[in-house]
């Protein structure tokens, strides 16, 4: 018999920025439960899902998320208790509806999301399943890459830089496990040429360093001396990839490198085409603005043959969105964030359509993290083999790669690690 969802428990926590978000508890009337957590965006796409903050500036400077927790306890504890706790589509369409609105701003995609991860979780435990299992079947055993931002910008990190991320890609690694130690050991390697060329080596947002370098290639060039420094190859071992995220630089028209000094670039000299020649890079997100599809299409057309173009403010998870990408060829591959879109249900739709199309899609954390691993399980259940998941340091972070660990080391020899790239 399925289990009946009997109670439903939300409460405000803490993020890695220590700006609230809440977690929920989904309890069943067999005894198992489910807890999940809400990530957080700072450079958050305009058309991404809303997420419901108090605006009381008596608390955490308006952003508690108290309303949100009531929303959880009250409205939809009251429409969801008693229903059966799967499939996961009708508990979403129920969120849905009940919402009403088509950004989710009635509740808050933050109290949905919450209570779409917390059921999945609680299901699973249910049918006595890891959760990757759960969502994505039996032949769900493909690790996917990682992307590990090493040097954070944009709006991550209070330096020079106007690009938000500066990731590896330890593509070329044989297992999951040995992909986490070229990573990890890259990061170290950059650690040391940071401080020897009398850098700083804080870290930023999502746990990358956060040098006040002058421009994207000395980034680039360190990086790929870090890579060496590990005894790794670049391009073979280890690639590199981009967020500039450039949304967050983007003027009219125009992109402005305000944080380096103010160089104004046109769409057309932003074009990555002379890094790609230079550096391994294999994926590029955030190339150009939300609106600029142009600038996107324009990079399809000169690389989309063997680079990743990848969509997020782009797309914002959302299939409207996705859907107007693949007719007009503007990339081939979308970052699946779950708050964006705000139900287990629509991410998984999303990243269907990515299937159908041929294209790649990259499962991604926020910058704003907690704890929770989600993402880890989800990753592997939709087998696309790409994680974003941030850099080495910063437990929020880790704590999704020490999962994907337990979960390489649960599937034993039937775990598969395999490159998703076109090239390097
Ligand atoms: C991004 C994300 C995650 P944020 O732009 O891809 O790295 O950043 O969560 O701030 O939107
Ligand atoms: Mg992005």
């Amino acid at each position: 018999m399925t289990a009946v969802i009997q109670a439903l428990d939300a409460f405000e926590i803490l993020d890695s920025r220590g700006y609230p978000t809440l977690r929920v508890v989904a309890r069943l009337d067999n005894g198992h439960a489910g807890t999940a957590s809400v990530p957080s965006g700072a450079s958050t796409g305009r058309y991404e899902a809303l997420e419901l903050r108090d605006g009381d500036m008596m608390r955490y400077g308006g952003k508690g998320v108290l309303k949100v927790v009531s929303h959880v306890n009250g409205i939809i504890r009251n429409r969801l208790v008693g229903m059966a706790v799967s499939p996961q589509e009708p508990i979403d369409t129920t969120l849905i509806v009940l919402d009403g609105t088509e950004n989710k701003s009635k509740l808050g995609a933050n109290a949905i999301l919450g209570v779409s991860m917390a059921i999945a979780r609680a299901a699973a435990s249910a049918a006595g399943v890891p959760l990757y299992r759960y969502l994505g079947g039996a032949s769900a055993t493909r690790l996917p890459v990682p992307m590990m931002n090493v040097i954070n910008g944009g709006r991550h990190a209070q330096n020079s830089l106007d690009f938000q991320e500066f990731m590896i890609v330890p593509h070329g690694a044989p297992t999951f496990a040995e992909a986490l130690r070229y990573g990890a050991e890259t990061f170290h390697a950059l650690h040391d040429l940071l401080h020897r060329a009398g850098h700083s080596t804080a870290v930023g947002d999502e746990g990358g360093f956060a040098p006040d370098l002058r421009t994207i290639e000395e980034a680039c060039e360190l990086i790929v001396a870090a890579i060496r420094k590990a005894g790794l190859r670049p391009g073979v071992d280890v690639a590199l990839a981009f967020d500039p995220a450039a949304s967050s630089f983007a003027k009219d028209d125009k992109y402005v490198f305000a944080k380096s000094g103010g160089k104004t670039l046109s769409r057309d000299e932003l074009l990555y085409n002379r890094l790609l020649e230079v550096y391994p890079i294999v994926s590029i997100e955030d190339g150009f603005a939300e609106n600029d599809w142009d600038g996107f299409r324009l990079q399809m057309a000169a690389c989309g043959d063997h680079i990743q173009i990848v969509g997020d403010d782009l797309y914002v998870t959302n299939p409207r969105f996705i859907r107007r990408g693949i007719d007009s060829r503007a990339t081939n591959a979308v970052l699946i964030k779950l708050n964006q879109i705000g139900t287990v249900t629509e991410t998984m739709k999303a990243v269907q359509m990515c299937r159908d199309a041929g294209w790649g899609y990259v499962i991604s954390h926020r910058s704003g993290e907690t704890e929770d691993t989600f993402i880890a399980d989800f990753a592997v259940a939709m087998g696309g083999g790409q994680i974003k998941a941030g850099s080495l340091s910063r437990s929020e972070r880790l704590a999704k790669y020490n999962r994907l660990l337990e979960i390489e080391r649960e599937l034993g020899p039937a775990a598969i690690y395999e490159s998703p790239f076109l090239t390097h």
